[in-house]
């Protein structure tokens, strides 16, 4: 027997929980040419802006242990290019899109709500409240729920109520659960956890920083425990409310933590980089994983290494898992 994949987004069933996350794969047509993005849950575009954006100076990519750094600085068509081009081509091609969006002020937040108010065929909005490389570095929305909050409230108030909105959030807070708190209060119907971390490399041979933005985000395997943390804090504290994760996935093992952790879909990002097929190898590594363990949904899955789960099955036990994998 197949293992039932299919989560629930808002109004839209997902075929099954895999997405690729924003930022590794465009608005998916570089994809495209590896996987069919189709059979994914969704894909989750670049974080568009307002206007064209060209991002930061190179260089914007740095390899560290286990993890890159990047400082893209949201390089971008800007939401005309995006709605006239990106994604009549992504629904063309029977892809679910979520589409990501950051602004440099919260009125203009709010312009990307009301211009993705009339597209249809938008299965959520993430609002990338969390990126490192903006102009003001350092200080991304998330970093304070209230501003957070504000960002929120300003997209909910501008979006077709049939359209969901997730938070994007940033790890590099001191309490993750309150700028989550502060955003579900003011409307936002899941949370995307995590971005990136704020990180820096140095190079030996030219004694500078490695980026030309020096400061970068921090992805890849080294993050996941971080994510791993970041998605079983909130899941503790909104036990009903969806979330995103992502962070370092890179096997269905990983996203089968993250699963766990409470998290009902997985986002694939860096993984992408190097194996733009990622997306299509966890979801079979997953489903693989699942039907080894006896489990016939992926949806009585999530959340379950919570304790106080009065029904959480054998197989949920720490050593069942640790003996399998
Ligand atoms: O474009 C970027 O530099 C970027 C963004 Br918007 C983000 O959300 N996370 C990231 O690591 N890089």
């Amino acid at each position: 027997m197949p293992v039932d994949m299919r989560v629930r987004l808002g109004q839209v069933d997902l075929p099954n929980p895999v997405l690729a996350a924003a930022g590794c794969a465009g608005a998916g047509r570089e994809l495209a040419q590896f996987t069919d993005i189709s059979r994914i849950g969704a894909v989750v575009s670049k974080s568009i802006m307002t206007e064209p954006w060209t991002g930061n100076p190179a260089p914007r990519l740095a390899e560290t242990p286990s993890g890159l750094l990047n400082s893209v600085g949201l390089q971008g068509p800007g939401i005309d290019a995006f709605l006239q081009r990106d994604l009549p081509w992504l629904l063309s091609r029977g892809t679910r899109v979520v589409v990501s969006i950051a602004g440099q002020t919260v009125r203009e937040y709010g312009v990307l709500a009301s211009r993705l108010a009339d597209a249809s065929g938008v299965s959520a909005v993430e609002i990338n409240l969390s990126c490192p490389n903006a102009e003001d570095a350092g200080r991304p929305f998330a970093l304070d729920p209230g501003t957070a909050g504000t960002v929120v409230a300003a997209v909910r108030g501008s979006l077709r109520y049939d359209i969901p909105v997730f938070a994007k959030l940033s790890p590099d807070v001191t309490d993750i659960v309150a700028v989550a708190g502060a955003c579900v209060a003011s409307g936002a119907d899941g949370l995307s956890l995590i971005n990136v971390l704020l990180g820096m490399a140095i190079d030996p041979g030219t004694m500078r920083p490695a980026l030309a933005g020096a400061y970068g985000g921090l992805s890849g395997p080294a993050i996941r425990p971080v994510a791993v943390r970041c998605v079983w804090q909130v899941r503790e504290a909104f036990p009903d409310v969806p979330i995103i994760g992502t962070g370092g996935v890179h096997t269905g093992r990983d996203a089968l933590e993250l699963l766990l952790a409470g998290a009902s879909m997985i986002g694939v990002g860096t993984a992408l980089i190097h194996d733009p097929s990622a997306c299509s190898r966890v979801l079979r590594e997953l489903e693989e994983d699942l039907a080894a363990i006896g489990v016939d949904r992926v949806a009585d899955i999530i959340g379950r290494a919570h304790g106080g789960n009065p029904q959480s099955p054998p197989w949920a036990r720490p050593a069942d898992l640790t003996g399998k994998m």
